[in-house]
């Protein structure tokens, strides 16, 4: 059967990137505008994050990757930031994205965004964009003012690109993905880790959502990473009866012992009493 030469001889890659930036600024809508339907079916929802999957070809020189990009979009659930950080640890590359009709949103970049991703992953390609350049009456700021944001990320050793982009009429969009898949596909990441609960401030576990979240980046962690994780985590959720938006003391009891049993499939018998133990303690670090 014919195939263009390109297409046999190309590399395979699989990539996640992820959209960060503050509710409302259109993470969601330019992952649509991007990923066109047929592409769209298949996704992860868990905790606060969605992931779809998208099939890029790289052509470069002659030579063509195949890279499967992992579109991660935090979906915003608040108080899981924990989780949320954890499956930012796996991103290869991230879009931070500011709201033209809100410079507040760009600020926030700067003051919570970008600290967030570089504490968890290290540098790593970013493109900042500046979104809803359709309106044109409303804007506040262009792209002076985020070439200023993004220009403050050259002293992590990565110099980031900026855009203006409307996932309204797709102004940029494609450009933009496909531009930091090039950059993910050149960048090679060198990151150490923090342990979970070493990251953890107990002291900041404020209702039961905050243990959910502690509990879930800590099983998914030693799981080896949300990605990987995410899908027997829903489950056990599921048999739990844990609503993650509404969890309760005896259902997230019930998690805890089902992860339990699930470690006792891969772990020595003394790690899962010690990580049951641990987990159930957090239940004391709300009544203080
Ligand atoms: P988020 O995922 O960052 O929270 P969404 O943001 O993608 O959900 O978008 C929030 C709102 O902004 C939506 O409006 C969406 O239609 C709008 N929006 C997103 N991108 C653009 C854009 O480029 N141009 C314009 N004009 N609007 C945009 P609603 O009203 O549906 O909540
Ligand atoms: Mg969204």
């Amino acid at each position: 059967m014919w195939a263009p030469r390109g297409i046999l001889m190309a590399k395979r890659v699989k990539k996640s990137i992820v959209l960060l930036g503050d509710g409302a600024v259109g993470k969601t809508c330019l992952i649509r505008r991007y990923v066109v339907d047929q592409y769209s079916d298949e996704y992860i929802q868990t905790i606060g994050t969605k992931v779809t999957k998208k099939e890029v070809l790289l052509e470069e020189g002659g030579q063509t990757t195949d890279m499967t990009m992992m579109i991660w979009d935090l979906i915003g659930q608040k108080g899981y930031r924990y989780t949320q950080s954890l499956s930012m640890r796996e991103m290869d590359g991230a879009l931070l994205v500011a709201d033209l009709t809100r410079p507040e949103t760009l600020t926030s970049l700067l003051s919570y965004w970008i600290p967030l991703i570089l504490r968890n992953t290290g540098p790593i390609p970013m493109i900042f964009l500046g979104n809803k350049n359709d309106l044109k009456k409303k804007l506040k700021f262009g792209l002076e003012e985020v070439q200023e944001v993004s220009g403050n990320c050259e002293a992590f050793g990565s110099a980031p690109q900026s855009h203006l982009t409307s996932a309204k009429t797709g102004d940029h969009v494609e450009e933009t993905f496909e531009e930091l898949a090039k950059l993910v596909r050149d960048h090679k990441k060198k990151t150490k880790f923090l342990t979970h609960w070493m990251l953890m401030d107990q002291s900041e576990i404020k209702d039961l959502t905050d243990i959910v979240d502690h509990i879930t980046a800590d099983f998914a962690e030693q799981f080896g990473g949300m990605a990987h994780a995410t899908p027997f985590i829903r489950h056990q959720m599921k048999l739990s009866e844990l609503d993650f938006n509404n969890p309760t003391e005896k259902t997230i009891v019930n998690f805890i012992d089902r992860l339990a049993i699930i470690e006792s499939g891969y772990k020595t018998a003394d790690i899962v009493d010690e990580n049951k133990k641990n987990r159930k303690k957090l239940f004391k670090s709300l009544m203080k």
